[in-house]
């Protein structure tokens, strides 16, 4: 991969922890090591185990006392709300749901083959045309950049929450588009593809060192 995960989630997380600069140490075991909720991306803390990305964020904001949103409104708080869920829920779903039909050449690579079908069938998404389905990515995608605009960060000049799981699932566009159809519609928001660059350099300076580059190497990192 040219992310530093394959999962959305993961990157979401691991930026949550970078940006609130919580110390951590990655274990890169989770195809095998789920979380009790049965699936990837999860953390452990003295010995407790907690599920679910968003449930993870809560648990590191509430143990280590951090709370990014206190400088924002709450109209701008209920905006970066609806947008985690919109990207975490929704589009999420469409990247699954082209990662079955379009296989290795789209953004969940492999991920997409192996647990697609039978999951997007069942969240509804894979019950859709291709067509259809395509449609309504490019429709979050459009609303992702016009909401952007301008600004550095989703809320503003600074990054909040939001940004992260924003950043996760784009970072699987970004990076591992490999040319499918989700890269094409991406490729008309260019304000989306600078923003990108700019959660990288800004929070993953050592983004490098992350990566196998396609599995041509071990990550160092
Ligand atoms: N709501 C969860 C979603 C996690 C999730 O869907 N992970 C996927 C990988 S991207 C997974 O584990 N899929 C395998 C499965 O469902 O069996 C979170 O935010 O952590």
């Amino acid at each position: 991969p040219y992310a530093p995960s394959i999962t959305p989630f993961a990157v979401k997380l691991e930026t949550y922890l970078r940006m609130t600069k919580v110390p951590f140490m990655n274990e890169h075991d989770s195809l095998t090591n789920r979380s009790s909720k049965g699936k990837l991306t999860w953390i452990e803390y003295n010995g407790q185990e907690i599920a679910d990305s968003e449930f993870c964020i809560k648990f590191i904001n509430k143990t280590f006392n951090i709370d990014l949103d206190k400088n924002f409104s709450d109209e701008e708080i209920g905006a970066g709300r609806a947008i985690q869920r919109m990207v975490d829920e929704h589009l999420y779903w469409q990247g699954i749901d082209v990662g079955k039909q379009l296989g290795f050449s789209s953004w969940f690579m492999s991920l997409g083959v192996f647990f697609a079908k039978k999951q997007s069938y069942a969240q509804g998404v894979g019950r859709h045309t291709e067509e259809e389905v395509l449609q309504v990515m490019d429709e979050d995608l459009q609303a992702l950049s016009k909401f952007l605009g301008k600004k550095k960060f989703m809320l503003g000049e600074e990054a909040s929450q939001t940004d992260c799981a924003v950043f996760g699932i784009l970072s699987q566009i970004h990076w591992h588009g490999c040319g499918g159809a989700s890269e094409k519609f991406y490729k008309k928001y260019p304000n989306l593809s600078a923003y990108c660059e700019r959660m990288k350099a800004e929070f993953w300076p050592d983004w490098d060192d992350c990566i196998t580059h396609g599995g041509t190497r071990k990550a160092p990192k």
